[in-house]
């Protein structure tokens, strides 16, 4: 399914990691949205498959509330039986073209791209958006590449739907992404790390509306 590049502005990764004493994924995805955040991805890594599809349905309520999507995290199977928004792939995760025979065209399909050739195959597959980092140093996952700023921009300008750039943004360092065409950031630790998660959110909405409007 296109989506607008506004769509992509601030996108919020859960992490239960990050998770305060008596707080729960969906709380803290409901004040990430009410922040600003303006899509969501379900990223749990360590639930087994029936924690995961119950949290997609949890969440899925919350997101619809705002009308925000709900994308998950490599699975297709998830994504499908949750009634989430789509599902977000790496580059070894299922086939693009696989995917969207299961998900239907009415989906988002989002890929990972981490240099402009993989961002092309990734486009002309039919992904609706590019995931495209580590552009800072991160400490969320441990086996990011660092992306250049030059390749970012390469990225952006190769393909025709919308990119947003991951790994260690914050409100600090967002400023340094203008100029490379992305249409958003992605943000685990920015959001769901801080004290007040809505402010946070808030925060990064209104400096990244900046970076992304000065590309235009
Ligand atoms: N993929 C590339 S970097 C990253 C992922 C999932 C982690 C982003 O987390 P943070 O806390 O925003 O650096
Ligand atoms: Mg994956």
């Amino acid at each position: 399914m296109k989506i607008k590049k506004e769509t992509l502005r601030l996108y919020a990764i859960t992490d239960r990691s990050w998770l305060k004493e008596g707080e729960t994924v969906a709380m803290q995805v409901r004040l990430a949205i009410e922040g600003g955040a303006t899509i969501i991805q379900m990223r749990e890594k360590h639930l087994d498959f029936d924690e995961k599809l119950r949290l997609a349905f949890e969440l899925k309520a919350v997101c619809s509330q705002y009308g925000i999507p709900l994308i998950i995290n490599d699975s297709v199977e998830i994504a499908r039986l949750s009634g989430a928004d789509g599902v977000h792939l790496g580059q070894g995760d299922t086939d693009i073209d696989e995917a969207r025979k299961i998900l239907g065209d009415g989906k988002i399909i989002g890929a990972t791209a981490h240099n402009k050739e993989e961002a092309v195959k990734a486009f002309e597959a039919g992904a609706d958006y590019l995931g495209s980092g580590a552009v800072f140093p991160t400490g969320t996952k441990s086996d990011t590449v660092p992306l250049s700023f030059d390749e970012l921009k390469r990225i952006c300008s190769a393909v025709e739907i919308p990119v947003a750039a991951i790994g260690g943004i914050n409100a600090e360092n967002v400023k340094r992404l203008a100029g490379t065409g992305i249409s958003g950031v992605a943000v685990v630790s920015a959001v769901f790390a801080q004290e007040d998660i809505r402010l946070a959110a808030e925060n990064l909405r209104k400096l990244t509306d900046k970076v992304c409007m000065e590309d235009k």
